[in-house]
């Protein structure tokens, strides 16, 4: 039972939740499969909570509308770049409302839940409670004014409302007041002890564990750092009026925590799954020979380490996650991701700007995977990986293979004679290959598993390279016959251990060796491949990636994050013949007075050089008539006359114009005399 986070349906999937997450759990759950285990792969849109509803506030519409959007466009994501849940789910659908209140009432029938009340803020202006993020406040541990109510993201502590200094709600912008309300709570603090042993060192329902040693350090570490806090009752219900209904008659509208729905997201979608494919979903939840496995980011670590297993135990015929792999952070070019500065690569961006490169993305997000620390994506990095390892070693290795297979033997597999120690040596990769790399997945250590695999095809590159088959084809032929039979046997091997990893071009590896793709078991094996079979034409699997791509998004990342500017936009271009068409000049205020009944102008005469004229200029709220004579200002001198409140005006004078409409004028910084030119 392999789960990835339910991610929000509140905005596009980047290369950080790929990495975090879906990668990995894809590479697990196809590797399970391909050993022919018995896999539930589930996952889906989390569409309820803030995130939901603060973004339809945003965006002026309603959290389905919101829901709907990004659900269609994140699943169609996730199915080109092959993440192969079984179950793609969304938490809003009739059936997982039904699941997570089912679940609600049988532990509240246990006796799971307490009732409390408490106080919290309320917007009277909107009549609603206020969620923790409606709330924003001065931080009170650094002092940062954007706090939200759960989380200042300036210093990172964990907050609760009341904490906040001066408080405001984000809906409308006043002091919200506090007001009672009652609601249920889980009390973790009864469940410190087992958890504290599970975690650590013990024994849970007859089964000996002890996670310090098979969980990551961060995962353990976080878990006991809130275990030694000592817990505390967390509510499970909101004031709210988009999320799971709470179904009991004192709770008119209350909904279910989205943190304790979602995770039993996992749960209605399983079973959601079953039925339509003829499973039993207790199989996977019930079952003390199930492994479940959750596939997260750090942030969510305690939901799935405390919250959801507290649930899970209280329910009483529940397994318990076996292992909670969470990734750490990706970066980006350097710098923390951030959806709100837009500086993220888009997965919908990078399949329309690099089509049939699905797997490329795939393998460089598994290279620099932030298994146990954050780790950075930059596109030089990417092209790197792509043009020097998958086109260079794999990619060569490959199509050096295939083609001296279709040009000496027209590409049918020749047969293996005498064996020399270069070959036993290439054999005995080939062996220890999918050992290595199986023993990394299932030890969720993907980058070492990779780098195992993509040894496979190091040793094939240089095998060829110390045998040189191409200098012995007319000398010795049968020792070449060998050297191409252990080269096709290292590339049918590279077309099964690389089935996790990158799929697509698996798939495509095997059509070329016209293979149906052998499963992990078969794999190690020196006669995977059978001499005398039929090979297709071979094509180019990796396309080298040029400096152009990459500059150019590089630059489409720089200019999407600039912040939009508060000045207007730049107006159409125009010719230089077309700018050379204005006479500007430097002119001299002679006189000034104000024109009747117009609050805003003022009648200048001006000394232009050549010529003194009247100009009305909108400047009187910013200048005194008395104050300007004498000025130098610059004049353009051939503006076609216009009345304005029955004066012509004859050209106009140039003023720098603030945002809120301050004016100045613009004047040359030396004393040059009137007439002079300007351009
Ligand atoms: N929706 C993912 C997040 O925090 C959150 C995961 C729920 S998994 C049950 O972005
Ligand atoms: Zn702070």
């Amino acid at each position: 039972m392999i789960t990835a986070a339910l991610p929000y349906a509140n905005g596009p999937l980047h290369l950080g939740h790929l990495a975090g997450v879906y990668i990995s759990a894809d590479i697990y759950a196809r590797f399970l499969r391909s050993n022919n285990e018995d896999v539930a792969f589930i996952c889906g849109s989390d569409e309820h909570g803030a995130a939901i509803t603060l973004r339809a506030k945003k965006e002026g519409k309603t959290p389905k509308e919101i829901v709907d959007v990004y659900h269609q466009s994140n699943k169609e994501v996730f199915k080109q770049l092959g993440v192969s849940f079984d179950y793609y789910d969304r938490t809003s659908e009739d059936h997982h409302h039904k699941t997570a209140q089912e679940l609600f009432l049988e532990l509240e029938n246990k006796g799971a839940f307490i009732k409390k009340e408490s106080e919290q803020y309320f917007d009277k202006a909107f009549n609603q409670f206020l969620a923790d993020r409606y709330i924003t406040g001065t931080c009170p541990k650094c002092g940062a004014e954007d706090a939200y109510g759960d989380q200042c993201e300036k210093c990172g502590s964990a907050l609760s409302p009341t904490e906040l200094i001066n408080p405001i709600s984000t809906l409308s912008g006043k002091t919200p007041e506090l007001k009672k309300t009652t609601h249920w709570y889980m009390p973790l603090d009864r469940h410190e002890k087992w958890l504290s042993e599970w975690m650590q060192k013990g024994n849970y329902k007859g089964e000996q564990v002890h996670h310090v040693k098979d969980w990551k350090n961060q995962v353990v570490g976080q878990c006991m750092s809130w275990i030694n806090a000592g817990l505390q009752p967390r509510a499970i219900t909101r004031d709210l009026d988009w999320g799971v209904e709470v179904p009991m008659k004192d709770a008119e509208g209350k909904v279910l925590y989205v943190w304790f729905d979602a995770p039993i997201g996992y749960i209605s979608a399983t079973k959601k799954w079953a039925t339509e494919n003829e499973k039993n979903w207790e199989d996977y939840w019930k079952n003390n020979d199930t492994n479940l496995v959750h596939f997260l980011a750090k942030d969510n670590i305690v939901f799935h380490t405390i919250i959801f297993p507290v649930i899970l135990a209280e329910l009483g015929d529940y397994i318990l996650p076996k292992n909670v792999p969470a990734n750490e952070f990706l970066n980006l070019e350097g710098q923390k991701l951030s959806t709100s500065r837009n500086w993220a690569v888009w997965g919908k961006d990078y399949l329309n700007d690099f089509p049939g490169q699905e797997d490329v993305l795939r393998y460089v997000l598994c290279a620099i995977s932030p298994e146990n620390k954050d780790s950075d994506f930059s596109w030089k990095d990417f092209q790197a990986r792509n043009n020097n390892e998958l086109g260079a070693i794999f990619g060569n290795f490959v199509n050096r293979t295939l083609v001296l297979t279709q040009k000496y033997y027209d590409g049918v597999v020749p047969e293996k004679n005498e064996l020399l120690d270069v070959d036993k040596e290439a054999m005995e990769v080939i062996a220890q290959t999918p050992k290595l790399v199986a023993h990394a997945i299932r030890s969720f250590r993907f980058r070492d598993a990779l780098s195992e695999a993509m040894k496979l095809a190091r040793a094939g590159n240089k095998y060829l390279a110390d045998s040189e088959p191409w200098k012995l084809v007319k000398t010795d032929p049968e020792r070449v016959k060998t050297i191409m039979n252990i080269a096709m046997q290292i590339t049918a091997n590279l077309a099964v251990v690389f089935e996790p990893f990158m799929p697509h071009k698996s798939a495509d590896l095997a059509a070329m060796i016209n293979l149906d793709l052998p499963k992990w078991n078969e794999a190690g094996d020196s006669d995977l491949i059978k001499k005398g079979h039929q090979i297709n034409k071979p094509q180019i699997l990796f396309k080298k990636i040029e400096d152009a791509q990459i500059d150019e998004q590089i630059t489409k990342l720089k200019e999407a994050s600039k912040k939009p500017s508060k000045f207007p936009p730049m107006k159409d271009e125009i010719t230089f013949d077309e700018f050379m068409k204005m006479d500007i000049r430097v002119g001299t205020i002679t006189a000034a007075e104000k024109v009747e009944k117009a609050d805003k102008l003022l009648k200048l005469t001006v000394d232009t050089g050549i010529d003194t004229r009247t100009v009305v200029s909108g400047i009187a709220e910013h200048y005194n008539a008395e104050d300007i004579v004498g000025q130098k200002v610059s004049v353009l001198l051939n503006l076609a006359p216009r009345k304005i409140r029955g004066v012509e005006s004859q050209g106009m004078i140039l003023m720098a114009e603030t945002e809120e409409g301050e004016l100045a004028f613009v004047s040359p910084t030396k004393d040059l005399e009137a007439g002079n030119t300007i351009r």
